[in-house]
């Protein structure tokens, strides 16, 4: 079902001192920085800087609330204020058809239908609780990722 890791998101309390902190000090690059108000989210999106980059490559995700009824705000208070791995997201060629498989396999996913997610993505989720504690995001990557990278 999956093609690979398109990303690993981490809950951040303070965006520009965690953008400081993965590019200064762990070399990663930022490739997108915006807001997805119905997530609740403040994103950037991490990546390497090579020639030949393509959208191919895992990233790195940073996830401030934008409220503290967010998803994100509500994980942080419980995490004591401290950010961590909130996700894990998978690429996927067809978001439903992954969700419909999923689904007769026993995961409980979030949405009936997929949401809109980075790059104009289509995304969903595997509620933590069928898939042994992890949040699993399913990504499907536009066709053409042009103008977003
Ligand atoms: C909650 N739980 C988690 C978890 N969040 N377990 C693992 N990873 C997480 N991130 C556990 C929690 O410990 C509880 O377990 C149980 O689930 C219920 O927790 P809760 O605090 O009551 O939380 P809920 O139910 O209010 O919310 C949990 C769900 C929520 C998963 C439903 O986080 C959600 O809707 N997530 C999907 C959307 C999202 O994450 N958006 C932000 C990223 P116990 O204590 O009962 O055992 S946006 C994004 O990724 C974008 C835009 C993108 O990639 O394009």
């Amino acid at each position: 079902i999956f093609l690979c890791v398109d990303h690993v998101g981490f809950a951040v309390p303070d965006m520009d001192e965690a953008i400081k902190l993965h590019t200064e000090v762990f070399g990663w690059h930022v490739i997108f920085r915006g807001k997805n108000e119905e997530q609740g989210v403040e994103e950037v999106m991490l990546g390497t800087n090579r020639h030949d980059f393509t959208d191919r490559d895992a990233e790195i995700q940073l996830l401030a609330p934008l409220s503290e009824e967010s998803t994100i705000g509500k994980w942080l208070a419980k995490n004591g204020g401290r950010g961590g791995i909130q996700q894990v997201a998978y690429r996927v060629a067809d978001v439903e058809k992954a969700a419909e498989v999923l689904t007769s396999r026993g995961v409980k996913m979030l949405y009936d239908a997929p949401k809109h997610g980075t790059y104009g993505s289509r995304i969903n989720f595997c509620h933590p609780k069928s898939t042994g504690g992890v949040l699993l995001e399913l990504v499907e990557r536009p066709a053409d990722p042009e103008g977003f990278l």
